[in-house]
């Protein structure tokens, strides 16, 4: 399958032109990049959603005590759980630690990380009169500098290891977290708005996505390799809202970050992950991203069909197939790789790790996907 409509070559060889510290340490591994731009790989890399997080042992240990929020707001912390991972594993990729709910922060809403709870917003938005609330434009400098900061110490710290991802919250996710004030089920709260609100609804997804922008160009000048935008909350949205209030802002984000770093001459893959939001991958598939993430809901193989080799596939294992033994793990790994085809595909689950999660089977599935896939390639 051809993948991609303009082949490329090798990733590793595009330097930044401008913007971007050039002291950073030459990259070792570009397997993740070259899968995300369509080429051939030797191994199909491999990383996970939340691989910084509460099922290792020295996560729980280093996040003791301190508050969520603060930790996010020191760079040197966010560098060591973004790294730690990568000490167990060999992931092809390391992921910034943050959180998509920053941008509410950065905007004036308050956001606290209630244990037992999760994200919680003690006054969230009720109605279109409190967008006023919000500050009209946001200098991401000032307000998310410290975001910057974890990226180019991180990636000076990684030493060349793998590419660092940087990452936001899509709009229509973000602005279901700010009405609803925190985790929900039905998201009743925000889709209200959708449907009786739909001029503020589009005024709010407006302005996030004019963060967002602004937001991901600043982690690129910071030394991010790639950027993930999280559309956690596609799920509850059906084909209509989605074509109305999610996609619309998904390629906007893409295509104004990419026209600003063309104009400096950067080339910096972007993924895609709409969680749940299977009716709309043949147009997200053609949303200038490189790369559309999967959820375990999706047979890989259909998947292809639907994109038509037109980007790069990353995901899709069911998360709790970690809790199988071992050798389950790893027959699913290659029936998944069997899938995808070990070519423009980037292993991945089809959402975060949880914190019950045994961290040998999470190496059990990084090893296999590494073994597989390079048997594959033999064939
Ligand atoms: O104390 C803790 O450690 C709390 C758990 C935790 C962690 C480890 C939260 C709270 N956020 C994070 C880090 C995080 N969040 C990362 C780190 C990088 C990595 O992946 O290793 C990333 C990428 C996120 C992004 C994020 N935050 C998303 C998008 C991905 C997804 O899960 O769909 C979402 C929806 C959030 C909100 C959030 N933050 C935390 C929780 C428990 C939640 C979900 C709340 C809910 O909807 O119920």
């Amino acid at each position: 399958m051809k993948l991609h409509e303009k082949e490329r070559t090798c990733i590793i060889s595009f330097q930044p032109l401008h913007n971007v510290p050039k002291d950073f340490p030459k990259l070792k591994n570009d397997t993740f990049l070259c899968a995300c731009h369509g080429q051939e790989t030797n191994h199909v890399p491999v990383w996970c959603m939340r691989q910084a997080g509460r099922y290792l042992p020295e996560f729980r240990e280093f996040r003791a005590g301190k508050d969520f929020f603060e930790t996010c707001r020191s760079p040197a912390a966010c560098c060591e759980l973004t790294l730690q991972p990568l000490r167990r594993f060999p992931f092809d990729a390391a992921i910034i630690f943050s959180d998509i709910l920053v941008i509410p922060q950065a905007m004036g809403m308050d956001v606290q990380m209630v244990a037992g709870k999760g994200p919680t917003f003690p006054e969230p938005l009720k109605e279109p009169e409190d967008l006023l609330l919000l500050q009209p434009k946001v200098d991401v400098n000032k307000e998310l500098g410290y975001v910057f900061k974890a990226i180019t110490l991180t990636r000076h710290k990684l030493d060349g290891k793998v590419p660092l991802i940087g990452f936001t919250g899509a709009p229509w996710t973000l602005m279901a977290y700010m009405i609803e004030g925190g985790g929900s089920t039905t998201h009743s709260k925000a889709k209200r708005w959708l449907y009786r609100h739909p001029e503020a609804s589009h005024k709010l997804l407006k302005m996030l996505t004019d963060v967002i922008v602004e937001y991901l160009l600043g982690q690129v000048a910071a030394g991010a390799q790639a950027l993930q935008v999280f559309e956690s909350h596609a799920g509850c949205l059906g084909p209509v809202e989605f074509q109305e209030f999610s996609l619309p802002y998904l390629r906007d984000i893409a295509r104004k970050v990419k026209d600003q770093l063309k104009e400096s001459g950067q080339d910096v893959p972007m993924i895609v992950f709409a969680k749940d939001g299977h009716y709309g991958l043949e147009d997200l598939s053609q949303s200038h991203y490189e790369v559309v993430g999967l959820d375990w809901t999706i047979d890989p193989r259909s998947a292809r069909e639907r994109t038509g080799g037109k980007v790069s596939l990353q995901g899709n294992m069911d998360p709790c197939a970690l809790y199988a033994p071992k050798e389950r793990i790893s027959e699913i790994v290659k029936k998944m790789l069997e899938g995808f085809g070990t070519r423009g595909y980037i292993a991945n689950l089809g959402h975060g790790l949880y914190p019950d999660m045994d961290p040998e089977n999470v190496g059990a599935f990084v090893e296999a996907v590494h073994t597989h896939s390079r048997h594959l390639n033999l064939k």
